[in-house]
């Protein structure tokens, strides 16, 4: 007989209205009116977040504060405080450490456990996520949705399924029925752009993915195909790998209007450099990897990156890479909207090549 590994236990957590959650704590007074995360409705920037009340009227993450305002001439805007969210973010992250170690960290109010095993010895997963969102109300004051599953993209639909201060757990012999209505735009991984490739397809729902062969799909799709079609018989069998650490550094902005010339993009790019090493420095890492990303006007963007074999060891050393990365755009040619760089391919004290230092130049 062969032992087959036993079944995972997978808790997906996700704070509600992350940025938004935040900025109501601290200004209680503002509760109830429609809210949302962003610059001014005025300038050119985004939406980080909405709360409900904003929502109703359409305002999502992504799109313009001035298109906001159109939706809803009463919402406030609050610009955001990243420093606060970073914060909110460390405590719910050592929460997430006092049940397990096998963390996977997504994004500041995101991240996957693997609580199979565990610091508790609990072994229902459904009352260590009741816990966990517990203990995350008291430590913040803010509320969580968790999803609890026997794999990552499953327990990830799951605490989307019942937010606001959501639970939903989806034992394995009730994973089909929960997935196959989804529209596939639930899948983790399907953007837009997939979305509209399916839909062409008169692939709607994962029931729709579920009747493709896999030949078909991976003709469509290459490798991808092969992870919808696993997808659509609930197969996901990516391991939670813990990564505490953000995986990249970076500073970006859209510009309060177009700039069509090279000069005061350089300027805005070294400044960018000295924050995003001050930020990396004060971690005690240095990078390997620089990007500059380039929005143009029309909204196109490109990405521009090189990898060195030792680490940038200062904020000159990463502009200079970037001067010649935007040599490779068409920035001074085509008006940009919105320029940013980060690092990422980290090298830290104590690991080989932080302390022998490769020459970059
Ligand atoms: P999300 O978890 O996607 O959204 P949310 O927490 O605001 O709302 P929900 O209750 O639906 O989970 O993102 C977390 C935070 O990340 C969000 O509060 C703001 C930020 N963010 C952006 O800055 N830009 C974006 O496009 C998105 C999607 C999020
Ligand atoms: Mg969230």
């Amino acid at each position: 007989m062969v032992d087959s590994p036993p079944l995972r236990k997978i808790i997906h957590v996700d704070m509600d209205m992350f940025y938004a959650a935040v900025e109501l704590r601290d200004r209680p007074e503002l509760r109830g009116k429609p809210l949302a995360v962003g610059g001014r409705p005025d300038s050119r920037s985004v939406v980080t977040t909405a709360n409900y009340e904003a929502r109703k009227f359409g305002i999502h993450s992504g799109i313009s504060c001035a298109q906001a305002r159109r939706l809803c001439p009463s919402c406030l805007f609050i610009a955001p405080d990243f420093k606060k969210y970073q914060q909110v973010s460390e405590q719910i992250h050592s929460i997430f450490h006092e049940f397990t170690d096998l963390v996977e960290s997504v994004s500041l109010d995101e991240a996957y456990l693997d609580v199979t095993r565990n610091k508790k010895d609990e072994p229902s997963a459904t009352r260590l996520a009741r816990e966990i969102k517990k203990r995350i109300f008291a430590v913040t004051g803010l509320t969580a949705s968790a999803g609890v599953a026997a794999s990552m993209f499953v327990a990830k639909i799951a605490s989307d399924a019942h937010k606001p201060d959501g639970l939903c757990v989806v034992r394995p012999d009730q994973v089909m029925a929960f997935i196959r209505p989804l529209p596939v735009l639930k899948i983790p991984g399907i953007g837009r752009v997939t979305d509209v490739r399916l839909r062409q397809l008169a692939i709607h729902t994962v029931a729709d993915l579920e009747k493709k062969s896999l030949d078909f799909l991976e003709k469509e799709f290459g490798k991808f195909g092969f992870y919808i079609y696993d997808i659509a018989r609930g197969i996901d069998e990516r391991p939670v790998i813990p990564w505490r650490q953000r995986q990249s550094f970076g500073a970006e902005e859209t510009f309060p209007r177009d700039i069509p010339e090279k000069e005061p993009l350089l300027g805005f790019l070294l400044e960018c450099a000295q924050r995003v090493f001050a930020e990396l420095d004060e971690e005690g890492k240095r990078a390997r990897t620089v990007t500059l990303k380039i929005k143009y006007s029309d909204f196109q963007t490109v990405t521009r990156r090189r990898t060195f074999l030792g680490f940038l060891a200062s904020p000159e050393e990463i502009f200079l890479a970037v001067q010649d990365l935007l040599e490779r755009t068409e920035a001074g040619r085509r008006p940009v909207r919105l320029a940013g760089i980060s690092l990422s391919n980290f090298l830290e004290p104590g690991k080989p090549g932080l302390s022998g230092q490769l020459k970059l130049f």
